[in-house]
């Protein structure tokens, strides 16, 4: 395999007051990217920014499914060779699949779709009640603005009032984070992913989630990797979280 050394892709991500990647969703995409060895370099972008600065660029949300509000996300790439920008994580890790087929990441298997199915049901729940409401404490002031806004409008009440009952919201959902934790082990006799010696997109979902939790708080990240599964795919993921801005 030739090593790359020209940047090809523009890698869109958020901005935060630490100054490193912390959404779970660009940490996918940034996950593949450094298993792949494709050197990127990233723009940052502050949430309110992001409309402004898509549009500008001509680049829009996609019509996945009608009705549904479709806003302007990142992760977005800029693909240098082929001076085309890409919306959507799934997109683009297809994109970056079939363009950069050297160390193969299978985007989809029968195990990781039902871990990420049932990740998103039950551990997503209580991951994003304790995340969202510390994840202002990132922001900048404008930021932050922006994020409470636009959040307590879709939650109807206060970022805060998520945390009011946090401690029966971790104990509720412990046996299925146990049970789901178990469920990425399967293939642990082969190596520490969840198809076994290599990684799959769906270790670059359950590290960039965990690694998005640390990011946001400590305490949060502790708090899922004490269940068995988690921090065994976050540690063997660990390698390509090198580059984090
Ligand atoms: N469907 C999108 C979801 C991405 C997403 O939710 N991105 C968040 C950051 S984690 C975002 O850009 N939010 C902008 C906003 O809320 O205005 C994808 O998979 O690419």
């Amino acid at each position: 395999m030739a090593t790359r050394t020209e940047t090809e892709i523009v890698l869109f991500d958020l901005a935060c007051t630490k100054n490193v990647c912390f959404s779970p969703v660009v940490w996918r995409i940034r996950l593949m990217l450094n298993y792949k060895r494709i050197p990127f370099e990233t723009k940052s972008i502050e949430f309110p920014d992001i409309q402004p600065t898509l549009k500008s660029l001509d680049v829009h949300p996609i019509e996945t499914s009608p009705g549904i509000d479709h806003r302007y996300t990142v992760p977005v790439i800029f693909h240098k060779p082929s001076n085309r920008y890409i919306i959507e994580s799934a997109l683009i890790a297809e994109f970056l699949e079939s363009t950069y087929p050297d160390l193969p990441v299978p985007l989809t298997s029968e195990i990781g779709v039902e871990i990420e199915a049932k990740a998103r049901r039950v551990v997503g729940v209580v991951f994003r009640s304790a995340v969202m409401p510390r994840e202002i404490n990132i922001l900048s002031p404008r930021a932050r603005e922006y994020f409470r806004r636009t959040r307590e409008a879709s939650l109807g009440h206060p970022l805060e009032d998520l945390l009011v009952n946090e401690e029966e919201s971790w104990n509720a959902a412990s046996d299925n984070m146990r049970a789901v934790g178990e469920l990425m082990q399967t293939n642990k006799a082969d190596g520490p992913f969840v198809l076994g010696a290599k990684p799959s997109y769906t270790d670059f979902f359950i590290a960039g989630s965990l690694q998005s939790a640390r990011v946001i708080d400590e305490g949060v990240f502790q708090r899922i990797t004490k269940y068995p599964g988690y921090k065994e795919i976050y540690e063997a993921c660990l390698p390509y979280m090198e580059k984090k801005d």
